[in-house]
């Protein structure tokens, strides 16, 4: 399917609406949230930890070591679904990825907040792909300095797949909101590519 080139300055994003998978989009979702290892991450806010409002687990080819908000992690081997789901992710966004991070949000109560990916790991510029199954839940984008550029809100569907490269991480900031109305689960898996001088031996 063609891919959308979303129109926002200081960014370049593009969402293909729906991408082909091994599976139905339903049963991708059962299997990841049936069979992944799920880890509940704390977060220390103003000198008190809190649980992540989501679940996580990451994937990695072996012998990568990333540290996502402050938090070390160690890579899970890639299973044959996200292995299956990589090459089509990976043909579609023009580039390789060696790590996953899947993201599970169970119900309308779990969120993202707002942050830029760019941990050092991830270089300059770099592309991150977005895959969501499940529920639709809203993704915003804010510009890092220029307030008076509004909010930006997009809908991501089940299926779609979300790529951000170029100056994005530089210039916006992104989330995913708790919803008022009741949410079904959904799973987002970002690939990411590591770079090399971060890969222990
Ligand atoms: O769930 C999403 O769509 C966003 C995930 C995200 O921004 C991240 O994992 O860094
Ligand atoms: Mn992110």
């Amino acid at each position: 399917m063609t891919p959308e080139l979303i129109p926002i300055q200081d960014a370049s994003i593009y969402i293909v609406p729906q991408i082909r998978l091994p599976l139905e989009a339903e049963e991708v979702l059962r299997r990841l949230i049936a069979e992944t290892p799920w880890r509940a991450e704390s977060i220390v806010l103003w000198g008190k930890k809190y649980l992540q409002p989501r679940l996580i687990a990451w994937f990695a080819d072996t012998g990568i070591r990333y540290t996502y908000s402050r938090t070390r992690l160690d890579p899970i081997p890639w299973t044959d679904l996200l292995n299956e789901i990589r090459q089509e992710v990976e043909r579609i966004a023009k580039t390789s990825f060696n790590s996953v991070l899947v993201n599970y949000y169970r119900n309308q109560h779990d969120s993202m907040g707002m942050h830029s990916d760019d941990e050092p790991e991830l270089g300059s510029n770099p592309v991150i792909a977005s895959l969501s199954v499940g529920e639709p839940r809203i993704f915003l984008l804010k510009h890092r300095v220029r307030k008076e550029l509004k909010t930006i809100r997009i809908k991501l569907n089940s299926a779609s797949l979300l790529v951000m490269q170029g100056n994005t991480q530089e210039n916006w900031r992104h989330g995913i909101p708790k919803e008022r109305r009741p949410c079904g689960p959904r799973v987002n898996l970002t690939f990411r590519h590591i770079a090399r001088r971060h890969i222990a031996d």
